[in-house]
């Protein structure tokens, strides 16, 4: 007899989706879903068996022998979904991290005077003439987030695949070293590796500011670790294209540094067969 091949399993996943391909417990690859139409196998399916038909000869004309296929692979996935983003905005509260996106991207989150009026991510592309870039804003941190506190930080999450982070402070506040400690010290207690990634410091609303003294001592306090600190405001425009241009320089930097598939780690198994 000729068996049947089964039909592929294929699992649709929405765009954003990162598959965590376990075995037995141990995590064997991380596959980021990135790109609308990409595919990838997960399992091979077993090799096919033989009928009856291949054992046939010109004396032996209904063989009852047959050899069983193989087993496929098995793994176990978890799917997680991330919003696909390239730069974070992180902030407090009312620190114009919406006027900023309305003013570099084609999004238009609300933008008003009180504090948590962005309740979940807002993504906006930004184009600055080399490529798309897509920038996101997170609902505001303030102190103890990482504990509950305001709308907390599991929005965070999403920004576990950006390439950079942009601190965005606000000119008017009297303590900007606090501040970005303070935003700084929350994404790390929600997640190290957060902490970890490129960043740079905007200090918006820089046209309300007396003087540019409290933004140029934080510059030169952070100027040793090599990061950078801009004045800007969204409401009037001002340094948001030199702000576009640093941001996306260090995102081109950052994905060029990356192997192309750098999360894929496979490991073949034995192929377990049985004759
Ligand atoms: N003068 C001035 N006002 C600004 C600037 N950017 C934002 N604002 C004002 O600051 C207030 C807060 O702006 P939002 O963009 O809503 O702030 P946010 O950080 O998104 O606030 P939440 O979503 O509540 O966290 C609004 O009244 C804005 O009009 C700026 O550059 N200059
Ligand atoms: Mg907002």
């Amino acid at each position: 007899m000729h068996g049947l091949n089964a039909p592929d399993l294929i699992i649709k996943v929405p765009v954003g989706t990162i598959a965590y391909v376990k075995d037995g417990g141990e995590m064997v690859r991380k596959i980021d879903f990135r790109t609308q139409g990409q595919r990838v196998k997960v399992a091979r399916g077993g090799k096919g068996g033989r009928g009856n038909v291949h054992f046939a000869t010109a004396t032996y004309k209904a063989p009852r022998d047959f050899q069983p296929g193989e087993k496929g692979e098995q793994f176990d996935i978890h799917l997680d979904m991330y919003l696909p983003l390239d730069v974070g905005i992180v902030g407090m509260p009312n620190s114009g991290k919406s006027a900023l996106l309305s003013a570099i991207s084609g999004a238009r989150p609300q933008v008003a005077e009180y504090d948590f009026t962005t309740r979940e991510p807002v993504l906006g592309a930004v184009d600055d003439g080399k490529g798309k870039i897509i920038w996101a804003e997170m609902p505001a941190i303030i102190e103890s987030s990482s504990s509950g506190k305001g709308l907390g930080c599991r929005f965070l999450k999403h920004l576990s695949r950006a390439h950079v982070l942009v601190f965005l402070l606000d000119a008017t506040s009297p303590h900007l070293a606090a501040d970005l400690a303070c935003l700084r010290r929350e994404i790390e207690n929600f997640n190290p590796d957060l902490a970890a990634l490129k960043y740079l410091v905007a200090v918006n609303k820089i046209d309300l500011a007396d003087s540019h003294e409290e933004v140029d001592r934080l510059a030169s306090r952070l100027a040793s670790d090599g990061i950078q600190v801009l004045p800007v405001s969204a409401a009037k425009g001002t340094g948001l294209k030199e702000l576009v241009e640093s941001v996306h320089k260090m995102v081109t930097e950052d994905v060029l540094s990356q192997p192309l598939e750098p999360e894929i780690i496979f490991r073949p198994r034995p192929v377990d067969r049985r004759d």
